[in-house]
């Protein structure tokens, strides 16, 4: 008999919902109508085995402790901010993520997003099609890349992969995250610090409670009016209402953004300023990263079901 499996969000491609579709009977919640879904989760959560989720979406404690036969949690993503892993934990339910095949992908977003912003191409893009270039309309010159400074917020995989690009643009590299690095990098002494000392700050730590709103007010206000803020990892690592009114003032002078606190919304504030460049949470949106991740996240399924070793599990708080 195949396992159950619930569903939770969208965003894999066709190709891994047919491997789904074979291996397990599948719920999917994304289906439902929003005014259904908590009777279905009724109907369904006796006979449910397994998650497939997004990173956004993850598992909350409420939807977990509802399913009393859950035994793993395989999140299409990286990013495991979402889960809830104090729920999962105690019940010794697995978790498995997606790391390394979404790394270059979302570093090459990281990137598109530093250079739209410092070359304004959306502006530029505007520009063009409002007619103000035959019309003669001014344009405001950009700034070049060379020998400034990228200030890289978490170097782990990600933030190591844009770090590298980076370089080969002729940037000077630093970082800043609790631990030392092993890198030939220099580690800034504090985040307000790093923000001082770089002209691009890149945010590419993970989510979840410890690094909740760190670019705060004053993290923005050392970046300073010259300064870029790119953001391709959570939205709560950003204090958005900080932002938006730093940029609103002129404090900071551009942000490029791909995730925000309350996904898909993204406050009016943001999409009205000129200086910001906004994309759909897309870092790992390619057919090629999508298809691995999915696979990836398909696999740790297959193995928990034939009781093989999983191939990325992540440990959980109090593992
Ligand atoms: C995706 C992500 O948006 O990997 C992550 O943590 O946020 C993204 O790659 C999402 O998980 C796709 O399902």
């Amino acid at each position: 008999m195949r396992p159950e499996i619930l569903l939770l969000g969208s965003g894999w491609v066709p190709q891994v919902d047919k491997v789904l579709e074979r291996d397990y009977v599948c719920h999917r919640l994304a289906a439902v109508a929003p005014a259904d879904r908590d009777a279905f989760i009724e109907r369904v959560a006796p006979g449910v085995r397994g998650v497939f989720t997004t990173g956004v979406t993850g598992i909350d404690a409420a939807l977990a402790d509802r399913l009393p036969k859950l035994e793993i949690v395989a999140v299409h993503g990286v990013g495991v901010d979402a889960v809830a892993f104090d729920a999962l934990d105690p019940r010794g339910i697995l978790v498995t993520n997606t790391p390394d095949v979404l790394t270059e992908d979302v570093a090459d977003l990281a990137v598109s997003l530093l250079l739209a912003s410092s070359r304004r191409i959306p502006q530029l893009d505007r520009h063009v099609r409002a007619g103000d270039w035959e019309a003669k309309k001014p344009l405001q010159p950009a700034r070049s890349l060379r020998g400034k400074v990228a200030g890289i917020v978490g170097l782990g995989r990600i933030g190591r992969a844009v770090a590298t690009r980076l370089e080969s643009f002729g940037m000077a590299i630093r970082y800043f995250q609790r631990s030392t690095a092993d890198c030939l990098y220099p580690r800034s002494a504090s985040l307000p610090d790093l923000a001082r000392e770089s002209d691009y700050l890149i945010v590419c730590a993970p989510g979840g409670a410890a690094t909740r709103a760190m670019i705060d007010a004053d993290v923005l206000d050392a970046l300073g009016p010259e300064g870029t803020l790119v953001n391709i990892a959570r939205g709560s690592l950003v204090d958005e209402a900080a932002l938006i009114a730093a940029l609103q003032e002129g404090r900071l002078g551009a942000a490029a953004l791909d995730v925000f606190a309350d996904e898909p919304r993204v406050p009016a504030a943001l999409r009205e300023l000129d200086n910001v460049v906004l994309t759909p949470h897309v870092g790992s949106f390619t057919v090629e990263t999508r298809t691995a991740m999915g696979m990836l996240a398909a696999a740790n399924l297959e193995a928990h079901f034939a009781g093989k070793p999983l191939p990325t599990r992540v440990l959980g708080a109090s593992a």
